[in-house]
């Protein structure tokens, strides 16, 4: 009995951390109970990263029809995220989701004054038809 729950445990404990080492760094996982999120489909996930002063990367390519999963983290300082076509504006670390349903080259800039080179903070996100 005791050793049923012990190995139970060593198995919830061992997957958290394989889930915390693949860089899926989301602070909220509330450990083993939350594996049910957007397994599979055809869900892409960018991860675009913000410092001072620009993204990276900053060109994300798509294609037209595919779902986004837009992951933002900033790694230096305080910037935001955002592309007006597409109503996206993070402006901490966080998650947008989209459709990319309207083809094209969109500009996304960051949304949060973060000092002197916050205007040049400029990336597109490329939508192939
Ligand atoms: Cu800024």
């Amino acid at each position: 009995m005791k050793k049923k729950l012990f190995s139970l445990i060593a198995v919830a404990a061992l997957s958290a951390t394989v889930l915390a080492a693949c860089g899926n760094d989301d602070s909220t996982s509330s450990s083993a109970s939350d594996s049910s999120s957007s397994a599979g489909g055809d869900t892409k996930e960018i991860t675009v990263n913000a410092k001072s002063f620009e993204f990276t990367p900053s060109e994300i390519k798509v294609k037209k029809g595919e779902k986004v999963k837009l992951t933002f983290k900033n790694t230096d300082g305080a910037h935001g995220l955002e592309i007006p076509e597409y109503n996206v504006n993070l402006q901490k670390d966080g998650t947008a989701e989209f459709t990319a349903d309207k083809a094209g080259t969109f500009d996304f800039d960051c949304s949060v004054m973060c000092g002197a080179g916050h205007s040049d903070m400029k990336g597109q996100l490329i939508v192939e038809e």
